[in-house]
């Protein structure tokens, strides 16, 4: 939801005839098959299958488990994040406006905070985004106090990533940021393209390696190589950069997973099509009733209000010592009428 850092509690192919071509095996180890990726327009074939969706893994979080089985048909499924340069495009040739460069609606705002909440100042409800801002000092993660390091910046959205001085020189290959859902849904739509479900898009991070932590093995760093654009540091405050990047990174800075699918794990978060249920695997383990949809669209106990999207994959903010979301399994909800420094996308067909 559009908010103020005031609110941030309550928020987050067919036509491709003449085109190249390319073939390549995968050369890391121990995946659970052997398998060829293809890339047509910047697009990989993604052969459908079965596979355990969510994890058993203990020390994941329990919104992530238990492990169900699921079939997934086959898709295509976009190489990389979408970049500046790609939406770009689409805001040239549609002059599209996003959420985040328009007036924020209180009328919609308030639907998703608490009864009763007072209406923000105008100034609060001038277009912007919630962008990082990590103070220069420690603070307490314990109680999670987001607004600790997430401000509400008048002027940020797609093309001012950092707000009204921050400009996309030198960033046209990084993924788009400051996109709500149907920002994102505009641009699929353009493109001719739709938005990936939560099931394919951990089908596709896991790339076969279904019973293994990370979506390239067992490892977070194996031998000590850095597979995506993630934290290191301590949270929130000393962000150390060892991966090389601070924030967002260009696209395929970090190796492939073994689909040829790059930035699945870590570089921003990627919206996926369907609404945010917290106890979903429970719900199909037979553990839960079924979300009556009918009532509501999406159930999050720790954030009742908020319409939710399904977030996958993590960000440049996932941090060992705060949240390890840099595993193929990590979900989280996002309110569908916001976007966020470190959320972009990527789309299938
Ligand atoms: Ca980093
Ligand atoms: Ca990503």
């Amino acid at each position: 939801m559009k908010s103020s850092v005031f609110y941030i509690s309550s928020l987050f192919i067919s036509i491709l005839i003449f085109a190249k071509c390319q073939t390549k095996t995968a050369s890391n180890s121990e995946p659970n098959f052997q398998f060829q990726t293809q890339s047509i327009d910047g697009m990989i074939w993604i052969e459908g299958g079965s596979f355990y969706m969510g994890t058993n893994e203990n020390d994941a979080y329990t919104v992530e488990r238990p492990a169900v089985k699921r079939e997934v048909n086959g898709f295509w499924m976009d190489e990389t994040e979408v970049t500046n340069t790609q939406f770009a495009k689409f805001v040239e040739e549609t002059g599209y406006i996003t959420l985040a460069e328009r007036l924020v609606d209180w009328e919609e705002m308030k639907l998703q905070l608490p009864p009763g909440t007072p209406k923000p100042s105008d100034e609060d409800l001038q277009p912007g985004s919630l962008v990082f801002s990590p103070p220069s000092h420690p603070v307490s993660t314990r109680e999670n106090d987001i607004s600790q390091w997430w401000k509400w910046v008048t002027g940020a959205n797609w093309k001012h990533p950092e707000g009204p001085e921050s400009n996309l020189k030198g960033k046209e290959n990084h993924p788009v940021v400051h996109i709500a859902f149907e920002d994102a849904e505009a641009y699929a739509q353009w493109a001719g393209k739709r938005l990936p479900t939560e099931v394919e898009w951990e089908y596709a991070a896991k790339a076969g390696r279904e019973h293994q932590r990370y979506a390239w093995g067992t490892e977070l760093r194996p031998n000590g190589t850095f597979m995506a654009n993630t934290f290191q540091g301590v949270f929130p405050h000393e962000n150390r950069t060892e991966d090389g990047f601070q924030g967002t990174s260009p696209v395929k800075s970090f190796p492939s997973n073994d689909f040829g699918l790059y930035d699945m794990i870590g570089n921003v978060w990627e919206l996926t099509s369907d609404w945010y249920d917290a106890i979903q695997f429970n719900r199909i383990a037979g553990n839960a009733p079924p979300l009556d949809s009918a009532i509501n669209k999406c159930y999050n106990p720790q954030n009742p209000f908020a319409l939710e999207k399904v977030i996958k994959g993590g960000s440049f903010l996932c941090a060992d010592d705060y949240c390890i979301n840099y595993r193929p399994s990590a979900r989280q909800g996002h309110a569908y009428d916001s976007g966020t420094s470190n959320v972009g996308f990527r789309c299938v067909k």
